[in-house]
């Protein structure tokens, strides 16, 4: 049976772009979102030498005090809404806000600092958040594969991990089609197992 376009039901979904400090968070929702991003960025000073790492990413200047918030269609009724989390450690206490009522979560990963995804993994874990990891391949290096990321980050066999860069919009577009199906199948599985 055909629906006519006003029967179609508009599903809109809360995802949210975890990793580490300066790993392209912002970067992807910039790039994937199709309003106008909320960005709120606050300049590095002086007072985080020490605390922020930029190593890797020398042209760094802000951060994300609060979140980012993007919007992507994925089909005509499929909607994603994006919540960028703040990278740094410091803001961790927002971090439950944001996570309420997700449905999946992208870590966002460096692997020139790989170590920094460890708390956003561990976070959704815990929560039992499915979630994917996506490498960002700064200048386009590709320094580990994707097998190694995994097993370096311990991740369970059915996550995925996939190459990204965060400054393309198709890119980001692939990342988020994968966590949708991978969200799906294990929908899925879960229910077959009941
Ligand atoms: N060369 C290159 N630079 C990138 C890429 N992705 C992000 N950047 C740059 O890396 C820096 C960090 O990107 P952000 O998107 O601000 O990182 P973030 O994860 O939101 O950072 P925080 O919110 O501070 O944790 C910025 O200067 C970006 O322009 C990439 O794929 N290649
Ligand atoms: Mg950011």
């Amino acid at each position: 049976m055909d629906f006519a376009p006003s029967d179609r039901r508009l599903l809109a979904l809360k995802i949210l772009i975890a990793g580490g400090f300066g790993v392209g968070k912002t970067t992807l929702v910039s790039s994937c979102s199709e309003i106008m991003p909320l960005q709120t960025e606050e300049y590095l000073t002086n007072a985080s030498m020490g605390t922020d790492d930029t190593t890797g990413v020398e042209a760094k200047n802000a951060t994300t005090v609060v979140m980012d918030f993007g919007r992507i269609s994925i089909s005509d009724d499929l909607v994603l809404y994006l919540f960028g989390t703040p990278g740094q450690d410091r803001f961790w206490f927002l971090w439950d806000e944001l996570a309420l009522g997700a449905l999946g979560a992208v870590v966002v990963a460096d692997t020139r600092r790989l170590a920094d995804c460890f708390p956003s993994v561990d976070y959704f874990e815990r929560r039992g958040t499915p979630f994917l990891v996506a490498v960002n391949c700064f200048n386009g290096e590709q320094r580990h594969s994707p097998a190694k990321v995994r097993d370096a980050l311990d991740l369970d066999p059915g996550v995925p991990v996939i190459l990204c860069d965060a400054r393309d919009r198709e890119s980001g577009k692939e990342v988020f089609v994968t966590l949708i199906e991978h969200v799906m199948a294990r929908t899925r599985h879960r229910a077959a197992a009941v």
